[in-house]
């Protein structure tokens, strides 16, 4: 009898063993049936207020939000309840994807994979789809290989998960150039950003000896993406991640936004304590090796930086700071407005996009800790977030269609930034 319990007893100790010692399965990637994106009138702060209560009771998040509207994602289980709660109370809204599974299916039949840039055989990408990280550092190593004398590339440092952080530096050598910051892909799942930096870095160098004089004597840095471990995860595992993928000292949530953990005014207003948060800020500034690498990079460069224009979508904005706190203007607050006003006029020239420019914090939300105003913190003049397409109609899973035209409008963004800087 003892015996047999005991070999019970053991029987369960082994399978526990066993359940240790079985590799983690590779993760399902979560899935979005039925999920919808709806469009929300803010018509007052009694609205406003109720509008982002939902999100304490249902499963919903806010997407893109200026003061006037509000995209708010709902998972399927969400749609009813929530429904009734507007329709009650007067609250119009209008749905811009109703399932938002069908539109991952429909961009992923486009992904190009891990193969692709050989396996296509274009040794390019081509902007007709999202790449990899792996193919994206694949196109940055032949660049470098092609224009040694143009081009060189430097890691920065190492994301959480290892990946490298490549910064390329685009330089013709002459002394006395401008210098601009330029990254892409803070935010996992805004797959628009990285695309079109890219784009941006393609046409610089491909076209250097056509490029005109604001555009050579400039020692551009450029890196394509910021938070690899976040863009992987959302190809692989989640389309709507966006943070990075940190520990968070083995909390049940990973992930910190790298947005939020810039060091000027660090864990202030549109910032959350809160590890599961989409918007959580880190354990304390720059707990990230991701932001840490660009603030080192930038902080011990020899370059006095001109510009710090950092990608993100969506929602066609072109901001500038303060972001971390409503009505604070920048000392220089006229001169970033019309810089900013002329490029939007040249983005709106590429295929008749409005882009509307302004401070972040008036127009979208207060939000401490991001690399824009930490960029402004540290003397660099013209610091800006560019929220390129849509508006809201795709939302993040904007079509691969649209690539080009967006890649374009960034690259007016850059041409007319660089052009203004040299005139200064
Ligand atoms: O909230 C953000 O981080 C940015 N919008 S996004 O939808 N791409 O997440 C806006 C950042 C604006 N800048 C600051 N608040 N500093
Ligand atoms: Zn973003």
């Amino acid at each position: 009898m003892a015996q047999s319990t005991l070999s019970v007893i053991l029987l369960i100790f082994n399978c526990f063993l066993f359940i240790e010692s079985v590799p983690t399965p590779l993760e399902t990637p979560v899935r979005y049936d039925g999920a919808q994106l709806w469009n929300v009138d803010l018509s007052d702060e009694q609205t406003r207020q109720m509008v982002f209560d939902l999100e304490n009771e249902f499963d919903v998040s806010f997407w893109s939000t200026s003061h006037a509207e509000a995209d708010m994602f709902l998972k399927k289980s969400a749609i009813e309840s929530v429904r009734q709660i507007l329709n009650k109370n007067n609250i119009e809204y209008s749905v811009r994807v109703d399932d938002m599974q069908k539109r991952i299916e429909e961009e992923s039949s486009q992904l190009y994979g891990e193969e692709s840039l050989y396996g296509n055989n274009n040794k390019s990408l081509t902007w007709d789809a999202y790449y990899s990280f792996d193919d994206i550092l694949l196109f940055l190593d032949k660049l470098v290989e092609k224009y040694p004398n143009l081009c060189s590339l430097e890691t920065i440092g190492y994301s959480h998960e290892n990946r490298p952080l490549k910064v390329l530096k685009i330089s013709n050598g002459n002394s006395g150039n401008k210098a601009i910051w330029i990254d892409g892909g803070i935010h996992a799942r805004e797959w628009i950003s990285p695309a079109s930096v890219t784009y941006i870095v393609n046409d610089l160098v491909e076209n250097w000896n056509n490029q005109p004089a604001y555009i050579q004597n400039v020692n551009w840095y450029v890196l394509p993406v910021h938070n690899p471990d976040g863009y992987e995860y959302t190809r692989k595992s989640d389309r709507m991640w966006r943070k990075n993928r940190s520990k968070n000292n083995n909390n049940h949530c990973l992930g910190v936004d790298l947005n939020r953990n810039y060091g000027y005014k660090w864990g202030g207003k549109g910032t959350s304590s809160n590890p599961c948060s989409e918007i959580y800020a880190g354990s304390g500034p720059f707990s990230e090796p991701e932001s840490t690498a660009v603030k080192n990079f930038v902080e011990t460069s020899e370059e006095n930086f001109d510009a710090f224009l950092t990608f993100h979508s969506y929602g066609q904005w072109i901001l500038y700071p303060w972001g971390y706190e409503n009505h604070i203007p920048t000392e220089d607050r006229d001169d970033l407005d019309s810089a900013g006003r002329q490029a939007a006029k040249s983005m709106k020239a590429v295929d008749k996009q409005v882009y509307t420019v302004g401070n972040s914090a008036d127009l979208l939300y207060a939000a401490a800790g991001g690399s824009d105003d930490w960029g402004k913190s540290v003397g660099i003049k013209y610091s800006y977030t560019i929220e390129l397409r849509d508006k809201g109609r795709y939302g993040f899973v904007l079509p691969p269609k649209y690539i080009l035209a967006t890649a374009k409008e960034a690259h007016a963004f850059v041409f007319t930034f660089a052009q203004i800087i040299a005139a200064n």
